[in-house]
């Protein structure tokens, strides 16, 4: 091969190249032959393939264990679960992330599920076919128990704290097999609440560690007329057969991770004459089988996977239910109160792995800072790169206590030794704690991907996904809006009761802050905002129809936003707590921690207002 040849191979594809090499060579008049002859007799590299492709490269952030690098997560389990076989497993637990689960996860995404449809002689099978990346995902999930160790109880009330970190720390290396393992999760709360023995079998394959037996559960709630508005929504029906099992007939419209073993989904009862009743009162709960033992579906035709924004290494599916069997786990009538449960679940693993996002893209971040170099010096000694990056960090520190605090609370309801208070809170705080840190995800996901300049966007970085699978966070298991409306559904059902405990924890955690100086201006700024929260509620029933509809998000943050203070004051107040503990409190509460009342007080609820805002809206639509 001649040298002239050799270099049109190394710079195939690469014109460029070969247009700045063909200008260099005429400014000095030496021809490509000449250059590449004089290179070939020296054995010097090519003079052009250096200067087309240039000598520099940046260093990429290395993902090192994220549990040793975690300065809160350590801290805050040396705090309240200081078991040594704790530490000793989360430790483990994160070199297998990134030796070993890190690039599954990356494979997931990179080989996203398909359809079979047909066998290649015709028949029918509508297999869901997922990558061996994904079913390794699957046995290491059972393996570490990131479900069983929720159901084992070993640490007692902490026991959903061990689990849960387990979970964040799995979350930003998983493929999302997260989403599988809440609705599993889901799955195994709402049986063993029910206590229906007839599912037993179900209940032990979910939480197994035995890679052979487990389980994973869908949660099939969504039709054609909506995920939110489930009880006039769902169409699907339920015909009794003769030996007590059921038939449903429908189209769920969003089924995720249908590759699962079983599912739950609500469907209503027909008597003989074919009527069911409408709403929720006619919705029930039941459990299904999705494949036969021959891989075959129970009465199921998948109509086609989604194709979607980001989440590619789940299978979404629309599933025509035409016969399939399954079994009622609720009571006839209750299917959305029973569901409710895998909802709190599901809704407390979004929150754990919006932190988990938050957690990861900080990580890379400040090690990207570390590396990268621009306008003479480390992106690290740039003070207003550092200022943003502590903003991230701000709001992930706070959303991190937020979730755990979540979790301590669901343990110690499973342990039987929540009390009253803790109760009320779990079941307000849960929609609060999913919605405010889905947003929070979005935005720093967003953020920190802007900190890697052009490469943010770029696929084969894998920093784009991170976006992609964030955005999903604020969107599934209940909008923002949505769960906005259930902070409203708890307070009205528990006559105010969820806010009287909020109002009594938040002021007990304030008060054993006090002694702290350097905490005061936080303390200060809480007891303020929580003194107009407290205003507000008070008066809020007296207001005109749709007016505390109106204020059911801003009142949602303004909850999360004191509620996430109060949990850093506290964490900062702890005796072990470090200056940046204090640090990170300060500035959480240098924001508007009560935004319900800073628009009220603009009017921004009065019945008036609503009325322009969809003149705005709707400003020049032409009919
Ligand atoms: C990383 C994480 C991965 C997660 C993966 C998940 C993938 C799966 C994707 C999906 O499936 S996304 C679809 C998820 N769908 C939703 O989240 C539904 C959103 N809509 C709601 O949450 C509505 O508020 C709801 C359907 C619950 C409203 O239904 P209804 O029938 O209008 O409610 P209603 O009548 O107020 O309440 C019925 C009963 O349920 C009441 O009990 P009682 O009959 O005993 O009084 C309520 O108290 C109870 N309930 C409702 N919401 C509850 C609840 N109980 C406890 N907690 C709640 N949040």
């Amino acid at each position: 091969m001649s040298v002239v040849m050799a270099v049109q191979v190394s710079c195939r594809g690469n014109c460029l190249a070969l247009r700045m090499l063909s200008r260099s060579v005429s400014h000095s008049s030496v021809s490509v032959e000449s250059v590449s002859e004089l290179d070939s007799h020296t054995h010097t590299p090519a003079l052009f393939s250096r200067s087309a492709i240039g000598t520099f490269f940046q260093e990429r952030p290395l993902l090192t264990n994220p549990f040793t690098q975690d300065a809160l997560l350590r801290a805050y389990l040396q705090r309240h679960l200081p078991e040594q076989a704790v530490q000793r497993d989360l430790l483990l637990f994160g070199e297998r992330l990134v030796s070993e689960i890190e690039a599954l996860g990356r494979q997931c995404e990179l080989n996203p599920p398909v359809l079979q449809r047909f066998d290649p002689w015709g028949r029918r099978v509508d297999r869901i076919l997922t990558c061996d990346a994904w079913t390794r995902l699957k046995h290491i999930s059972a393996q570490e128990g990131l479900v069983a160790a929720g159901y084992e109880r070993t640490y007692g009330e902490w026991s959903r704290v061990y689990q849960m970190s387990k979970i964040y720390l799995f979350a930003p290396s998983a493929g999302l097999y997260t989403c599988p393992l809440a609705m599993t999760d889901g799955a195994a709360k709402v049986i063993e609440s029910l206590g229906v023995h007839s599912s037993r079998e179900a209940f032990e394959r979910l939480t197994t560690r035995d890679e052979k037996r487990f389980w994973t559960s869908g949660q099939w709630m969504t039709e054609r007329r909506g995920g939110s508005d489930v009880s006039s929504g769902t169409e699907t029906v339920a015909r009794r057969q003769q030996d007590g099992w059921f038939k449903l007939y429908g189209f769920k419209w969003f089924t995720s991770a249908t590759d699962a073993d079983m599912t739950l989904t609500l469907a209503r009862i027909t008597d003989r004459h074919g009527r069911s009743t409408a709403g929720s009162s006619g919705l029930s709960l039941f459990l299904a089988e999705v494949w036969d033992s021959d891989g075959l579906c129970n009465g199921i035709e998948v109509q086609r996977l989604k194709d979607k924004l980001g989440t590619r290494q789940v299978p979404t599916a629309e599933l025509l239910l035409d016969g399939m069997s399954a079994q009622l786990l609720s009571e006839e009538g209750r299917g959305v109160a029973s569901i409710a449960n895998m909802l709190t679940i599901t809704r407390i693993h979004n929150t754990v792995c919006a932190v988990g996002a938050m957690r990861r893209i900080t990580h890379l971040c400040r090690e990207y800072a570390r590396k990268r170099a621009a306008f003479g010096k480390l992106l690290k000694d740039h003070a207003l790169h550092v200022q943003t990056l502590s903003r991230l960090e701000v709001e992930t520190r706070a959303a991190f206590l937020f979730a755990m605090e979540v979790c301590r609370l669901l343990g110690r309801e499973e342990n039987r030794s929540a009390s009253d208070r803790d109760t009320l809170l779990l079941r307000l705080l849960t929609p609060i704690a999913k919605l405010y840190t889905a947003k929070q995800a979005v935005s720093v996901v967003s953020e920190g991907l802007e900190s890697f300049g052009g490469q943010g966007y770029i696929e084969d970085t894998g920093l784009p996904s991170m976006l992609r699978d964030a955005q999903v966070l604020s969107i599934w298991e209940g909008t923002t809006n949505v769960l906005s409306l259930d902070v409203l559904r708890s307070i009205a059902k528990s006559s105010g009761s969820v806010l009287q405990a909020f109002f009594t924890d938040v002021t007990e955690r304030l008060l054993a802050a006090e002694a702290s100086a350097a905490l005061r201006p936080a303390v200060t700024s809480l007891h303020t905002s929580l003194s107009a929260l407290k205003r507000f509620t008070q008066t809020a029933a007296a207001r005109p129809t749709g007016a505390l509809e109106l204020s059911a998000r801003d009142l949602a943050y303004s909850l999360a936003r004191i509620y996430m203070g109060a949990l850093l004051v506290d964490h900062a107040a702890w005796e072990n707590a470090t200056h940046t503990d204090i640090y990170a409190a300060l500035r959480w509460c240098d924001q508007d921690l009560c935004p319900v009342v800073s628009r009220d007080s603009a009017g921004c609820y009065d019945p008036q207002k609503a009325a322009m805002d969809t003149a705005l809206v709707y400003d020049g639509l032409q009919p």
